[in-house]
């Protein structure tokens, strides 16, 4: 067998490079450890960059994001018993869309089915091979039988726990991370969301976040200690501490419903440099993780493709490998833009117990700068609808 770019992974990233390259002529396969339903069963993401939604246009798949999608231009912080709002449309002229991961992933896949390309599912003991030679190739296993792909270049989308950054020898890779001492629990109820913009509130319990799928679908997270496990919070316990860590109005107003998904998610901070390894690039959580508190991680992998999708329709249109030569260094460049914006959000709304009062208070402060002055709240709307790309 053999294709132009073998891309490991079929979350956003590798279905979103897999589709961009198609409309530019590049042949690619995809290789999925999971099933397609495994896949559309990990409730992620939930709010995009409007850079993001001009390339699933770009892809063909955007139709169902514009038209579905909830257009939103502000979002409300909330603390010290009172709800702030940031206009996020004043300060930049730019919106973000809320549209589920689930459904962007469902939209590429069945354009991906429908221009009849090749991924396959259930693919076991992946790995990439001689990517540091001109004759790439990626093996693997499925219904028992091994199997190998030649290819010009190897795209990791592989996720966090992936299997291209792992293969890289250690001496060539440089890794820098933060692990946060808390997770979020999130849950999913099939009831109207409490408010139509999103809430995030720092409290003294804890930070809580108010979102939403769509007008009838709520999604909800409350910070947590990041060895909870989802049987210590049934239903109930849920709904009680997110009240707590709400305004009254917010209690009053919040119709609660049986969970329909339930999952606690630790946060980290983490980037791997560089982004690519002779011919093998890594794009979106396989080469850096955010907490998500900025809501940025599958916005990162969407500039992630853009960089490496045209730097490869650059390499085959134009013979050029300028664009792939320069992928790494462009892409880290917005990357850590994005991992120190999600940094300080996550540091001003959690609670850090090891700093006590005195950090608790330096929090509000800045808070009630944040909301208080128009310079603060437009740097924060100007990376919260994402920088440019
Ligand atoms: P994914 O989605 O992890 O996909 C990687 C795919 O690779 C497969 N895979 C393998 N395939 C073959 N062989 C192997 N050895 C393999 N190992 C793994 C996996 O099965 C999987 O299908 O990475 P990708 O494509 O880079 O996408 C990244 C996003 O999923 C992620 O950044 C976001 O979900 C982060 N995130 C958010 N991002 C936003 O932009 N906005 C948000 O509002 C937002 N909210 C969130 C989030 C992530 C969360 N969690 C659960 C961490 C909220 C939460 C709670
Ligand atoms: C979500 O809708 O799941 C979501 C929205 C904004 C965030 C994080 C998650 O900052």
């Amino acid at each position: 067998m053999r294709t132009e770019i073998a891309i490991i992974g079929a979350g956003p990233a590798g279905l979103l490079l897999g589709q961009l390259l198609h409309t530019y002529g590049i042949d690619n396969v995809i290789l999925e450890r999971q099933t397609a339903d495994h896949v559309l069963g990990r409730i992620r993401a939930g709010l995009l960059e409007e850079g993001t939604v001009a390339l699933l246009d770009e892809a063909g798949v955007g139709q169902r994001a514009r038209h579905e999608g909830l257009v939103h231009r502000g979002i409300e912080l909330a603390f010290d018993g009172a709800r702030h709002r940031i206009d996020i449309h004043g300060a930049t002229g730019k919106t973000v869309t809320i549209y589920g991961q689930t459904e962007v992933t469902l939209d590429l896949m069945n354009a991906r089915k429908a221009a009849g390309l090749a991924t396959i599912y259930q693919a076991a003991d992946v790995r990439p091979r001689d990517f540091d030679t001109d004759h790439p190739r990626v093996s693997w296993v499925s219904d028992g039988a091994g199997h190998e792909i030649d290819c010009d270049f190897i795209a990791g989308c592989d996720g966090f726990h992936g299997v291209s950054r792992a293969s890289v020898n250690p001496q060539a890779i440089r890794t820098y991370e933060r692990v946060y001492p808390f997770g979020w629990l999130g849950i999913l109820s099939e009831t109207p969301p409490v408010s139509h913009e999103l809430i995030y509130s720092n409290h003294a319990r804890g930070f809580a976040l108010c979102t939403m799928r769509s007008t009838h679908r709520s999604r909800y997270y409350v910070q947590c200690p990041s060895d909870d496990h989802i049987d210590q919070w049934p239903d109930d316990r849920f709904w009680d501490e997110l009240k707590r860590r709400l305004d009254q109005k917010a209690v009053d107003e919040l119709v609660t419903g049986p969970s329909i998904e339930k999952s606690i998610a630790p946060l980290r901070s983490f980037v791997a440099e560089p982004m690519r390894f002779g011919r093998m690039f890594l794009a979106g959580d396989a080469a850096h993780i955010v907490p998500p508190t900025g809501a940025k991680g599958l916005n990162l992998a969407a500039s992630d493709v853009h960089y490496l999708s045209g730097a490869l329709r650059e390499y085959y249109g134009e013979k050029s490998s300028a664009g792939i030569d320069n992928y790494s260094a462009i892409a880290l460049a917005r990357v850590w833009k994005a991992v120190r914006f999600s940094w300080w959000m996550t540091s001003i709304l959690h609670k850090f117990p090891e700093q006590g009062e005195f950090g608790a208070r330096i929090q509000l402060a800045e808070l009630n700068y944040l909301v208080s002055s128009k310079a603060a709240s437009a740097a924060l709307a100007e990376n919260y609808v994402g920088l440019p790309f």
